[in-house]
């Protein structure tokens, strides 16, 4: 380590005063204007990384949902997945260090972790749309330089792609190829093939109206739009030529209002979708013959999925475990139609996408979907070998369907949850199973819910245990939880501190959306009292 030269080029990224950063379940998020030494130390932070795992490592800039004005960094390791938690640690302590501390700390990592700093780095770094994400990049490149890293920069890319690149670069190819072109290729090969076996290929099935919150998801679907346009034509809004990014648009808009995107003009029964900011998210949605909104979210993508690779299996003849990874706020419907009717096992792990990542990798072939619209499914090496092999061997019908899944694992982004790549699934999966949206709707009926958020001095007083679904802490405040819920039918709540804004969350859910309501306000007033509610006391009505 050039110690000299971290010095001279950290003082150029210079860290504000009194500034204090988390790295938190979606990696560093703020102002971008408070991110440029941030950016710097995660450059150096990805290339003692690169140094231990002796792999390829990555740096997405991007602030997914937030407003335009925000910016985030998160690393990729090596599989594509999230950052390992020893490294988060690292990370928060690098960005927060003063400009005199940055050698120790960076010798102190080096040390824990058994950093051999004479091996090669490598690292591959992409950014969103935002206006600072490009500057924002340039400190990450300076950073990795600096130690003498090796690095490859995308430029723009969806955060998925990234987390593709990485993995490709790390399995010698065998994913497939880390370039953008590798990456449309393999994904629209296997969905054009696939999509040639359904049966019903009318007009209706093969067009979609898709959101793109005015983020990157526009500039990647356009330019993969004719790699795949023999098995869908897409019609994109919210493209970024004019609107703001995430603003009145994209899933988390969709999700959180339970309304569709400002910009999108939607006629009945016509099947939309709405990506976020930086294209790792997916609703979908529609209006019925009476203008009324129908939000198809994560829960009832996880349910198409998993029912239709639970089909494929039982056809095949092969009875490999299959289990659905949820969190706490999956729709109880969903749950329970899963478990009762599909069959399927369900988890649930704590909220955060590298928690159901984990857990999804537990099965032959794990499908992880958060109701907000991030999830994947993760299929084992061996399950794939067995069903390529069964592609060969098995005789005419089992043969159809296992060239089915063996497409269907092609299709998957097995790095990342994946806007694109969980499209394209959803999208061959209506066709083959010659469904509408409103058949798909019609799987079973969501529980009215309602979330609110509650302000409180320190949101770190409530803790909770079980997947999020009981507080341990303060005293008392599950007791009330649990008295409360008593009072409504079908209903269920829970409480969390959030990990990306300053308030506690609580979820409700119960058989009216009045109920729902009503219990959401009462937990919140418990909350309020229980856990050192400030500002205003919440008031009913929404
Ligand atoms: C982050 C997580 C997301 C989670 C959300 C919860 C990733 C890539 N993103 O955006 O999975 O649903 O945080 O936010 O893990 P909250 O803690 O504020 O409710
Ligand atoms: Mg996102």
């Amino acid at each position: 380590m050039d110690l000299g030269a971290i010095t001279k080029y950290s003082a150029l990224h210079a860290k504000p005063n009194g500034l204090i950063l988390q790295y938190g379940t979606a990696g560093f998020r703020t102002k971008a204007e408070h991110l440029d030494h941030v950016m710097f130390r995660m450059g150096l932070l990805a290339v003692l990384r690169s140094k231990q795992t002796k792999s390829t490592i990555g740096v997405m800039v991007t602030a997914s949902h937030n407003p335009e004005e925000d910016n985030g960094v998160k690393l990729v390791d090596p599989l594509g997945e999230m950052l390992a938690p020893s490294w988060e640690e690292h990370a928060t302590y690098l960005a927060n260090a003063e400009e005199q501390d940055m050698q120790r700390v960076l010798i102190d990592i080096s040390e824990k972790e058994a950093v051999n700093l004479q091996q090669d780095a490598f690292v591959v770094i992409g950014r969103d749309t935002r206006p600072s994400s490009e500057k924002l990049s340039q400190s990450v490149i300076d950073g990795v330089t600096v130690l003498g890293g090796q690095f490859h920069d995308y430029g723009l890319l969806t955060t998925p792609q990234l987390h593709y690149m990485v993995y490709c670069r790390n399995t010698g190819g065998r994913y497939g190829k880390a370039t953008i072109e590798g990456y449309y290729q393999k994904l629209s090969k296997a969905f054009v093939e696939l999509t040639k076996q359904a049966s019903c290929s009318g007009d209706e099935y093969r067009s979609l109206k898709v959101d793109c919150a005015n983020g990157i998801g526009a500039l990647k679907l356009r330019e993969m739009e004719h790699y795949f346009s023999q098995g869908l034509s897409v019609q994109l809004f919210n493209d970024g030529s004019k609107g703001k990014l995430n603003h009145l648009c994209g899933a988390d808009f969709v999700k959180s209002h339970q309304k569709p995107p400002q910009g999108m003009e939607i006629k009945s029964n016509e099947r939309c979708c709405s990506f976020d900011g930086d294209a790792d998210r997916i609703v979908y949605y529609y209006h019925d013959a009476d203008g009324h909104f129908h939000l198809i979210d994560g829960d009832k993508i996880a349910t198409l999925i998993s029912s239709f690779l639970k089909e494929l299996l039982v056809e095949i003849g092969e009875s490999l475990n299959i289990g659905v990874v949820q969190t706490a706020y999956a729709n109880g419907s969903s749950t329970r139609y899963l478990e009762e009717v599909m069959k399927v096992p369900v988890y649930c792990t704590k909220t955060g996408v590298k928690h159901l990542h984990h857990k999804a990798r537990e099965f032959d072939i794990g499908v992880y979907f958060e109701a907000n619209g991030h999830g994947t499914a993760l299929f084992s090496t061996a399950v794939e070998m067995k069903i390529k092999q069964s592609a060969e061997q098995l005789e005419d019908k089992k043969r159809k369907a296992a060239k089915m899944l063996e497409n269907i694992i092609d299709l998957f982004n097995q790095a990342a949850g994946d806007a694109i790549s969980d499209m394209l699934v959803i999208e061959a999966i209506l066709a083959l199973k010659g469904l509408t949206v409103q058949q798909w709707d019609a799987l079973y009926t969501d529980l009215p819910n309602r979330q609110l958020k509650v302000q409180v001095a320190d949101r770190r007083v409530i803790s909770t245990t079980n997947a999020e679904r009981r507080a341990v802490t303060p005293p008392g405040l599950q007791e009330a939880i649990n008295d409360l819920v008593k009072k409504y039918k079908l209903s269920r709540a829970f409480v969390r501190p959030s990990g990306t804004e300053d308030v506690v969350r609580v979820y409700a859910e119960a058989d009216s959306q009045e109920s729902a309501d009503h219990l959401a306000h009462e937990v919140s007033l418990a909350v309020f009292q229980l856990a050192g509610g400030i500002g205003e006391r919440p008031q009913p009505g929404f």
